[in-house]
């Protein structure tokens, strides 16, 4: 967070004091505070990381309270107080004020004059003149805001991981193809797996690093160069992504790919753990501050090592308590994709999946499965071609007839059955009692409020049945919200009624998410990773699902259908 950035907080948490009548003496504090930091000549985030968190107390009018809440801001990138005191306030106002050169005084009186609640409004009454037309307002500063909302919009674009995969699967293939290239792979929020990734950073190695980096700028879905020199460039893509890549030599590659993997946080807690002890961390390496030597390092392992910590997955490198752990040894082993035995979300072309059943359970048995679910939806789902009592009936004998013939895979008879507005089921129990597997899912009325939503789920939940609550939360990154709904009486309710929680893989939903999986697997509510594949090829999401569960610190252990078949169908409450 730049110092202009924290400014403006303390800057708006000062109107929204004098908004509320606060004492002048509170007010003052906030407004001195945001002066200070925004003049300040160092930006507080270097500060901090080179000097330590002392140094904050040291610039004047910084007492402990504001220290303390600018090191929030500089570790989370939000401020809880603030956050807080913006609740107290119309929202539309808050939206405004979220817009730089707003501050809470202005917000107030766009809305309340001209009855302006959303930026799209603002930027409508910036163009039209009547924001202008404000006291004290003018052309100037409308202008100016103007410009600081066009500047929003394009930097809020994060796109979800799904979207960007693919992407950046082509241009590896592409640059293997073309170039000298030795290695070369994703860092940034892309090797954390982030469900949103703002930018794309690829690190590589290279016989010949000036060619690789003119053949990567010459790609045909490069539409700008931005930066371009020997050992790396920046372009932005047709769809407006912009894509980075840095080359290195072997012996360096470690010190590179760990500085851009990050994440920013992740680096900041290191490099103050190294600063401790003498050492100062770059992308190029390890310096020795006290004769000014710069190790430099092939592998992360050994980058990590130096520092007397053991590796850390990309996935948790997000600046909490990983590189404390790391010192004693104690992250353990995370579940990885060669730990799960079988998928228990998958469709076929019976409902709305693309591949035969036969195709499904083959290309699972080829993955070297141990067994695999079939899931079809319910017949509530009319788009979804959901099967009838009689549909699904005959799909169990299929089934049974196909699990003679296929020896060395284990298809397991399941369905996806709907959880009704009311928290009912789909199908009668006596059938759902004939099924291997029944995972269960909201595909309607999302909008319930929390209590009714959440009571809706538990009730399903309680249904013997019912074996995994599949995508939790329903949302669609960047396209729908997910419901209200108590995650943690949920995961309460899950303990009770021996009800796992699904992750799904597919890339739009990663349901649950990261800080869910996590709660739920410190509660010890039993969690599945499934794809929800609606394809052969959809089964290779086990590798996004099983990411998620990484981000959520879980370890086989903590996923069922890591566990040999009879202990899955044990949890499930059958034998054999
Ligand atoms: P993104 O692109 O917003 O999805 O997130 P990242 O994590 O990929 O961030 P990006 O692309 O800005 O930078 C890649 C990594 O490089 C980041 O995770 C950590 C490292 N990095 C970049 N800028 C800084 C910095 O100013 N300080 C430190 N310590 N690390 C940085
Ligand atoms: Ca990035
Ligand atoms: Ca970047």
């Amino acid at each position: 967070m730049k110092n202009s950035e924290i400014a403006e907080v303390f800057e708006n948490i000062a109107g929204l004091l004098e908004l509320k009548g606060e004492i002048p003496f509170k007010i003052r504090a906030y407004q001195k505070a945001a002066r200070t930091i925004e003049h300040h000549p160092v930006e507080l985030s270097k500060l901090v990381e080179e000097s330590g968190t002392e140094a904050l107390r040291e610039i004047p009018g910084i007492g402990e309270a504001i220290s303390k809440k600018i090191l929030e801001l500089l570790d989370t990138g939000k401020l809880k107080y603030y956050e807080e005191l913006k609740s107290e306030f119309p929202e539309g106002i808050i939206r405004l004020m979220d817009v730089p050169g707003i501050g809470p005084k202005t917000a107030m009186r766009a809305s309340k004059e001209l009855g302006i609640n959303t930026v799209e409004e603002l930027e409508k009454a910036i163009l039209d003149g009547r924001l202008a037309s404000l006291p004290r307002m003018g052309e100037k500063t409308a202008e100016n805001i103007l410009r600081h909302i066009r500047t929003m919009k394009t930097k809020d674009q994060r796109i979800p991981l799904g979207q960007v995969l693919p992407v950046v699967d082509d241009i590896i293939a592409e640059l293997r193809q073309r170039t000298d290239i030795r290695s070369i792979e994703p860092a940034g929020s892309l090797r954390r797996f982030r469900e949103t990734i703002g930018d794309i950073d690829l690190m590589g190695t290279s016989d010949d690093p000036e060619g690789t980096i003119r053949a990567f700028t010459q790609l045909p879905q490069v539409v700008d160069v931005l930066v371009m020199g020997p050992k790396k460039a920046s372009v932005v893509l047709r769809d407006g992504l912009q894509v980075d890549l840095r080359i290195v030599e072997d012996d360096a590659y470690g010190a590179l790919i760990q500085y851009f993997t990050g994440s920013k946080q992740h680096n900041v807690v290191l490099r103050e753990w190294a600063r401790r002890r003498g050492l100062s961390l770059s992308e190029y390496g390890i310096t020795n501050l006290s004769t000014g030597e710069v190790e430099r390092f092939a592998t992360e392992e050994e980058f990590y090592k130096r520092l007397g910590l053991q590796l850390i997955p990309p996935e948790i490198r997000e600046g909490g308590v990983e590189v404390e752990l790391a010192e004693k040894g104690a992250i353990p082993r995370f579940v990885e994709v060669k730990d799960i035995r079988g998928d228990l979300h998958v469709h076929t072309k019976e409902s709305d999946g693309q591949n035969s059943l036969e195709e499904m359970a083959v290309a699972a048995r080829d993955r070297g499965y141990e067994y695999i679910a079939i899931t079809e939806h319910s017949p509530g789902l009319g788009i979804a071609r959901g099967l009838s009592e009689e549909r699904l009936r005959s799909q169990i004998a299929k089934i049974e007839e196909l699990n003679r013939k296929l020896k060395s895979i284990r298809i397991l008879v399941g369905t996806e059955v709907d959880i009704r507005a009311d928290g009912s089921l789909d199908y009668p129990d006596e059938l759902l009692g004939e099924l291997d597997v029944v995972v269960a899912a909201v595909h309607s009325s999302m909008n319930q409020e929390r209590a009714k939503i959440t009571a809706r789920v538990i009730k399903a939940m309680s249904n013997p049945h019912v074996d995994i609550l599949a995508h939790p939360s329903c949302r669609l990154i960047g396209e729908r919200e997910p419901v209200d709904i108590d995650m943690e009486a949920v995961f309460k309710a899950a303990l009770e009624t021996h009800t796992a929680m699904e992750i799904n893989g597919q890339p739009q939903r990663l349901d649950l998410k990261d800080i869910h999986i996590q709660r739920a697997k410190d509660l010890g509510v039993p969690l599945v990773v499934s794809t929800d594949a609606h394809s052969i090829a959809q089964l290779n999401l086990m590798r996004l699902g099983v990411a998620t569960a990484r981000r959520g610190w879980c370890e086989a252990r903590h996923i069922l259908n890591t566990r040999p078949l009879r202990e899955l169908l044990e949890f499930c409450g059958r034998n054999g």
